[in-house]
Parts: structure tokens; sequence; C-alpha cells
């Protein structure tokens, strides 16, 4: 079980004692012009913004302040300089509109915001009453970085208690609807001494990259608290989509990659020309890795992709298996400090082999802002992450589906996701989604959203072909019923994919 002493500040963690145990000249981040930042130039930069934040702008522990821009090394040290500064960092994704803008604003009290000159339009159009935004990064006389040039002494950081709120991170899901999730300064320490320190394994030499912005805690954990707590350093990139990630794995020689099962499916299709030698460690997650992923991945590259399940709700991965402990086709067994059981509608467990709640419970639990879901979440305090699973008789967890996403077709419950599954097996086919659309004689009936790869004729002749791919692998009443060829699939800021926006479209 983990201890934290009862007064903790996670920035001062993450940053004063990592210089103190590695030194302040080991690099900390580059960024995508190949500039390094050594622990000790973070650490002076950070101290200048927390004494902005503190002195000049009077903040105060405790007050929420928004941070908003493009994955940067300056934006790492916002975050941690409302860490030192006892504040809460409230993050959204750079993509944010001014209306969701006003809502996460309102919905958690935010005074004060830290955003990137480039970023700021929006921020101002949100209107947000009381708001003050210190704009970085610009040449305005008030920009952040010139401010914090005048503070160019040590900041000690604030006496917070382990678990004084740190973080509010906003999650829309994949229902539209945003919910805020906070987190405590022992939290934020807690992913890191658990999934990075147990299944990842980081040397202080690793050099993290991926895809996640900072604004989703699957990037601020990626890219900035486990290469810190290890000592190591992150590549941050404004542009980190998968045609980014592979140049700059070969140019800065990437050693740990975070990144989604789709990035790695389009990686697949470009390898040839870029070196990924460098690569040791790769996580999917975000959503399910298909089996199929998994193998190529490896044939191609020979590693073993690191699959795992994380939420915002929990700050991030609480299940997963590293090296000789994956098996392909699940997502693994509970990271240690975790636990997990699959559960029934009245949360008893099911037997082994059988269908039921994903069920998780360790040191970080849902605390949602002021949201009556906080109820459906957290049941006997378990957490129930909305997915439904099997779990085998060796203890390994496997996906089945969103549970919202199942589909109940003439009596038979069917998963989204193997139909998607079976989909992405046929060589033309880069995307899928599979929904279950209403139907008054059989209550649902399955509809395949596909893009295919780039050229492929979008024609009858080429839906029937994917059908009868379907039937030859699966039992005749999972096969859709329609097949709908889309450019793309609808996905969050975060890259999930939004079921329920193709639920209503296209009926057969
Ligand atoms: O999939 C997610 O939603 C997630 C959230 C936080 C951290 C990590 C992950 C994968």
């Amino acid at each position: 079980e983990l201890r934290y002493p009862d007064r903790l500040n996670c920035g001062a963690e993450l940053l004063d004692r990592t210089v103190e145990r590695f030194g302040a000249d080991r690099p900390v981040f580059r960024d995508g012009a190949g500039r390094v930042w050594t622990y000790g130039e973070l650490r002076s930069r950070v101290d200048g913004i927390a004494q902005v934040l503190a002195h000049d702008l009077g903040v105060v522990p405790g007050n929420r302040v928004l941070l908003r821009g493009p994955t940067t090394p300056w934006l790492a040290a916002c975050w941690l300089a409302v860490m030192k500064a006892g504040a809460v960092a409230v993050t959204v994704l750079a993509g944010a509109r001014a209306p969701e803008l006003a809502v996460m604003c309102r919905m958690a009290r935010v005074g004060h915001a830290l955003c990137d000159v480039r970023a700021v339009d929006d921020l101002v159009r949100a209107e947000v009453p009381g708001l003050r935004i210190t704009a970085y990064g610009g040449d305005a006389p008030g920009d952040l970085l010139r401010l914090a040039a005048r503070h160019p002494g040590a900041y000690e950081a604030v006496d917070t208690a382990a678990d004084d709120v740190a973080l509010i991170a906003f999650t829309s899901g994949t229902t539209g609807r945003p919910k805020g999730c906070m987190h405590f300064h022992r939290d934020v320490l807690a992913v890191a001494d658990t999934f990075s320190a147990r299944v990842l394994r980081p040397s202080p030499d690793d050099l993290f990259a991926g895809s996640p912005p900072l604004g989703f805690t699957f990037g601020l954990g990626g890219l900035v608290i486990f290469p810190m707590r290890a000592g190591a350093s992150a590549l941050l990139l404004e542009q980190a989509g998968p045609r980014q990630l592979l140049p700059a794995v070969a140019e800065h020689r990437v050693t740990v990659l975070f990144t989604a099962p789709t990035a790695y499916r389009v990686m697949l299709d470009e390898l040839d020309g870029y070196d990924t030698a460098s690569l040791r460690r790769c996580v999917s997650a975000g959503e399910n890795l298909p089996a199929a992923t998994w193998r190529a991945w490896y044939e191609r590259t020979g590693l073993r992709l690191i699959n795992g399940i994380g939420a915002t709700e929990l700050l991030h991965i609480f299940v997963s298996a590293a090296d000789d402990a994956i098996r392909p086709g699940t997502t693994g067994v509970p990271v240690p400090g975790w636990h997990a059981r699959v559960v029934d509608d009245h949360g008893e467990p099911v037997p082994d082999g059988q269908e039921g709640y994903l069920a998780v419970r360790g040191p970080v639990g849902c605390r949602y802002l002021a949201d009556p879901r906080q109820g459906e979440y957290v049941r006997h305090g378990w957490n129930i992450t909305g997915d439904t699973y099997v779990r085998e008789p060796d203890g390994y967890l496997r996906y089945v589906a969103r549970a919202d996403d199942m589909i109940i077709s003439a009596g038979y419950n069917i998963a989204g996701p193997q139909v998607e599954e079976t989909l992405l097996a046929h060589p033309d086919v880069l995307e899928a989604a599979v929904v279950g659309h209403p139907d008054e004689v059989r209550g649902q009936v399955v509809v395949a959203y596909t893009v295919l790869r780039d050229g492929l004729p979008r024609d009858d002749a080429t839906a029937e072909a994917l059908r009868a791919f379907v039937k030859d692998r699966l039992v005749p009443y999972k096969c859709p019923r329609r097949i709908v060829f889309l450019d793309a699939l609808p996905r969050t800021a975060t890259g999930k994919l939004q079921r329920f926006r193709l639920r209503g479209r296209d009926r057969p």
C-alpha cells in the first residue's frame, strides 16, 4: 500500500525533490524545435511563475487557475507553478471552444487563467465574469514570462496537505456532458508510483513522447508526471498526430511512447522509412486495443504494446500489463496497488468468464465536482468505470464494450467492439465504429460505420464484401445490417470514439 506524509506538495516532489536526487543539469523537456530545458532551468522558470501567481496576481492556496494552451514546456511549467503555489490547476483541452470554456469555468469557479497567447481569443470570448487572464509567450509588457523574469529567486512550495485538491480535470467522456474530476496532491504521485513505477518502470535516461495533450490526464501523466518522477525527460510536441510521431521518434530517439490504438494503426502504414529502434516501451490506452493491432505492431517492430485502461476520474491507468505478463486481446491485470472485479447491476461479483461491469478501487478515487453522477460512478466503495468486461479464470481482464455501447438485437447482446475488431482485420478498413440503430422488429439492428484506406471504392460491392468478411468470422446475428462509409469517425478532442453521435444517423 502506498503511504505519503500528511503534508505533501506534488509540485515540490516532482521538481525540487527530483533536482535533489538527480541534479539540476539533466534534461527534463525538449520541444519540437530541439530546444532542451534542464531540470534547473525548469525550476527557476516555475519558481518565477509561482511568484507571479502569489505576489503579483494575489492567488492564494485553493484558488482555481485555468491552464490553456498547446503542449509546450511553458504549459508544463505553468502547471508545476500552480502546484507549488498550492492553487488548483483546472485543465482543459486547448481545442475547447468559448461556450465550453464558459461552462467549465463556471463549474470550477475559476478566477485566474494562464493562457498561451495564441489561445487567448476564445477564452476572452467565453466572457467569464471576474476571470483574470494572464497570457504567456507574447510580447506584451504584462506577459507572464516577462513578469516571471522579475522574480529570479527560489520559491518555497506552499505546505499543502496530501489530500488538498491539486487538480480539476474535465472530461466530457463519450457522452458530451462535462464533468470536473478533483484530484489530490497525493493522487498525482500515486499514479506515478503505481502504473509508471510498477508497469512501465522508466529509467532516468528515458525520453517520453506521445499524442495526448497535457489537458488530458493521459498526457499530463505520460509527458510530465511520469518522466519527472523518474528523473527522465519528455519531448513536448504541439502537433503530435500519428503522422508527426514517427518522424519525432526517429529524430529525437524517443524511448517511451504514449498514444491511442488508432494512432498505432495509422503508424503501421508509415513505419517504413523511419528509424524506431530507440523505442523500448509503447503504451496504448484511451480506447480498446484490438488484438490484431497488437500483433501487427509486434510483427513490424518487435515491441509489445503495453495496453491499459485509464480514466480521467481515476487520473490514469489502473489495469495493464508489460513484458511477459502481456496477453494480447486482454487489457491485463490490476496495476499493483489497484483492485478490480467484474460485477452485476447490484455490485455483486459475477463468476469468471461472465460479462459484467468493471469495478476498480485503488489509491485514487472519483470525486466529481458537484455532480449527481458521483453516485453512479462510485458504488459500495468501488469505481464503476462504465465498461463491460470479462474476468478470465487466471485474473486477466478482457474488454467487451462500453456498457452503454452494448447492442441488443432480437434478444442477443452484441458488443460493438467485437464487430469493429473483425472489420479492422480486413485490409481495406482503417477505422470502424459499430452501433445499434432502433428497429421496430428487433429492438436494434447492427450498423457499421467505416473509414476505408485511401482510394478504395465506397460502393455496394465493397459493403457486401465487408459484410461477407464479418459473416465468415462471427455468428450471423452480429453481422452489420448496413455498412456506411465515412471520411472520418466522430471523436472527442482526446480521440475517443463518440458512438452516440452515430446512433441517430443514416438509419437503414
Ligand atoms: O482513457 C482514458 O480516458 C484515460 C484517462 C486518463 C488517463 C489515461 C487514460 C487512458
